[in-house]
């Protein structure tokens, strides 16, 4: 059985929009009220998995999941929207939300040579911190059982309860030798943020690993640092990422910064930390940026390579120190800067958009992996059918509800997924 690290794009939905939704999260409010482009957002989330692919590494795709949500409206009692009720027309723009394109919120996963019963384990994420997000997981629970089917292989759970918010893998990092080693695995959860709300509980982390049966001596619980949320990094991967034996944090990315290195050092010793001073990079550009929000890749030549936003790449000070790190023969080998505006504008950069999955790519759902001429159908589909633009005030008018919805139903056709429709 060949483990590997499979991305899970999510692809932006049809009614991508700019509500400004979501509190704590700087891009979503200053971008709220803009016109949004949902069809050049797609088209830029499928660049990115193509040039992902491109490097000769397996590529997956989850759908968008049925927007607008009508049973969200309806269990709000809200069968018409008073236009005059910023309220109400607040819950309508829920209800229209393509947040699911950042699968990097869909599910926590442990692979299997970290499980007890070595199967792989997806916990889907209850995203209760933000009302447009909670409406996410019963459907996402869906699409995973789908795509995760076998249950030799994997096993699925459902959210943990809603009393304790969970993010999923955006606030899980994996350390290990090598993917299909046994991992370290690094719950990161927020106390307090000042204003923003802390959106990862330590009790829904310590669940999930109960849950998917994890070595107690092999998982950190670790508590974010309370001035990263107040700054805007409302969740981990916005200030850290990690792959196999390398961590790359900024300096505030941990409440306890030295006590975490040393927990890693000492749970595996390979671990090296590569941490980016606020001297160099202000929390402010790490934000700004997403310079973390990156997807840490193992190149089929074993070489480290990093996605970075193309924001990350244009930033001054971002840039000199990730060319200061390629000339110091660092671990991160390679920086492969990408377009995905219309997602970052949300505050969703390229590693928001992916759900990592350590599995044999043989026992996946092969309607859920991609090749290039399933992403040129895939772009094709999208370039008949999803908006131009949306307009936020035009959330709630009826031919667009029925624009997005026939958009979702040829996707659906395409991928041969009539059991998401
Ligand atoms: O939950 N934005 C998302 C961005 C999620 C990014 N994911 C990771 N960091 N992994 C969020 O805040 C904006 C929607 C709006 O404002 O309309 C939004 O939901």
């Amino acid at each position: 059985m060949a483990l590997v690290e499979i991305n899970f794009d999510g692809l932006v939905g049809p009614s991508h929009n700019y509500a400004g939704l979501s509190l704590g999260n700087l891009a979503s409010s200053s971008n709220a009220g803009e016109v949004s482009y949902p069809r050049a957002a797609a088209l830029q989330g499928l660049g990115k998995m193509r040039h992902n692919l491109g490097l000769g590494l397996t590529q997956g795709l989850f759908a968008p999941l049925p927007r607008p949500n009508p049973a969200f409206l309806g269990a709000l009692g809200l069968g018409s929207i008073d236009d005059a009720d910023l309220a109400q027309r607040r819950l309508r723009a829920a209800a229209w939300s393509a947040s699911s394109m950042w699968t990097a919120n869909a599910a926590t996963v442990s692979p299997a040579p970290d499980t007890a019963d070595g199967r792989c384990h997806l916990t889907a994420a209850n995203l209760v911190t933000m009302p447009h997000r909670s409406q996410e997981w019963p459907d996402t629970v869906r699409q995973l059982r789908l795509a995760f089917a076998s249950s030799a292989h994997f096993a699925v759970h459902d959210a943990v309860p809603p009393c304790f918010g969970d993010e999923g893998a955006a606030n899980h990092m994996r350390m290990c030798a090598g993917h299909d080693a046994p991992g370290l695995e690094i719950f990161v959860y927020g106390k307090t943020g000042g204003a923003f709300p802390a959106r990862q509980h330590e009790q829904a982390s310590r669940a999930v690993a109960r849950l998917h049966g994890l070595d107690p001596a092999r998982c950190l619980f670790v508590e974010q640092s309370p001035e990263a949320i107040a700054a805007g990094a409302f969740h981990n991967d916005v200030v850290a990422v990690a792959n196999e034996r390398v961590l790359f944090a900024h300096e505030q990315a941990f409440a306890d910064p030295d006590g975490t290195y040393a927990a890693i050092r000492a749970r595996l010793p390979e671990a090296e930390i590569v941490v980016v001073p606020a001297s160099v990079v202000t929390l402010g550009d790490a934000i700004r940026s997403y310079l973390f929000n990156a997807q840490l890749l193992t190149l089929p030549t074993g070489e480290m390579g990093l996605v970075i936003p193309l924001e990350a790449w244009e930033t001054p000070s971002v840039r000199g120190w990730l060319d200061a790190h390629i000339a110091s023969n660092g671990p991160i080998r390679r920086m492969f800067p990408v377009d995905v505006k219309q997602s970052m504008a949300n505050g969703g950069g390229p590693a928001c958009l992916r759900l990592r999955v350590v599995a044999d790519p043989s026992t996946v759902n092969p309607r859920f992996l991609l090749d290039e001429a399933k992403i040129a159908r895939i772009e094709a589909v999208v370039g008949s059918f999803w908006p131009e633009q949306i307009d936020p005030v035009d959330l709630g008018r009826e031919s667009l509800a029925q624009n997005i919805i026939a958009a979702r139903a040829a996707l659906l056709d395409l991928l041969e997924m009539p059991e998401l429709a």
